[in-house]
């Protein structure tokens, strides 16, 4: 069943998507579980770019897909804690399109918690330093990032948030496929994490 949500991504069935999820579900597997095969198929969608054996279009289309198959786990993977952490702040970075990893972060950060703004994609360092000051009760900011041509972009957001003497106020934490522990602490980020849940458990780290 998990098999038919893969090749779904994979062939960007769009329309059939929603159907297909439920169907695995159905069968008994976890949304954990879908969900996972859906970001590994991600990978192996990358893979094909990258040998030239799809182009923007299908990777788009797959895209697309993912986003409408994630919205049918939406509800299983929140799970809703009655804790309050405060707001959070995300945006993925100027320049850059992608969303989806920054999407399922926004995701597990809301269950876990929190009340998240969402700033989009292409955000400007500005409007990241914006939003802060429009909320000044929000205690950590996520910045995302998929390209390595971006990373300079993550960097210049973290020196925006520092130049406007906002660091003291939140916690900045960073992530993206190309971003390294490294990276994040060399730019001044206060926090590195690989994936959407462990971003989770450390924003609820900052945030006390
Ligand atoms: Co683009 N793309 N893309 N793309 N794309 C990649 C990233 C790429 C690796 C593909 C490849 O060549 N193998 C490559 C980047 C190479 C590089 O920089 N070294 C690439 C390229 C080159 C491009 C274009 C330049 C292609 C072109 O136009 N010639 C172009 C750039 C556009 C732009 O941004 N300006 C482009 C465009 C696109 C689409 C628009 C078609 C589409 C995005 C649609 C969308 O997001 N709405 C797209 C897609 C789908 C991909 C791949 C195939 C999949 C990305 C994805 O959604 N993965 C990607 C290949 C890949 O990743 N293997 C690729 C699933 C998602 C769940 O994972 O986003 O990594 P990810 O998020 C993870 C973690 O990284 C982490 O948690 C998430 C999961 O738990 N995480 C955080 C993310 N943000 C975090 C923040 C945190 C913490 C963790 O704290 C705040």
């Amino acid at each position: 069943m998990i098999d038919n949500v893969k090749q779904a991504i994979l062939t960007g069935k769009l329309k059939k998507i929603e159907g297909i999820v439920q169907e695995a579900l159905d069968g008994g597997a976890s949304a954990g579980d879908i969900l996972n095969a859906m970001i590994s198929t991600m990978d192996e969608v990358g893979d094909k770019f990258q040998r030239n054996e799809i182009f923007v279009p299908e990777m788009l289309v797959a895209a697309l897909t993912m986003k409408k198959g994630v919205a049918v786990l939406k509800p299983l993977l929140a799970g809703g804690e009655t804790n309050s952490y405060g707001k959070f702040i995300i945006g993925t970075v100027e320049g850059d399109l992608h969303d989806i990893g920054k999407n399922l972060v926004a995701l597990m950060v809301e269950s876990a918690g929190f009340e998240v703004i969402d700033l989009g994609v292409d955000v400007p360092a500005a409007k990241f330093v914006e939003a802060i000051k429009e909320n000044p009760d929000c205690k950590v900011v996520g910045v995302s990032a998929l390209l390595t041509t971006t990373m300079q972009a993550m960097k210049d957001t973290v020196a925006a948030i520092e130049a406007a003497g906002m660091h003291s106020q939140v916690k900045i934490m960073v992530g993206g496929a190309p971003i390294t522990p490294e990276f994040a602490a060399e730019i001044g980020a206060d926090a590195y994490t690989p994936d959407a849940g462990s971003a989770a458990t450390k924003a609820k780290e900052l945030a006390c």
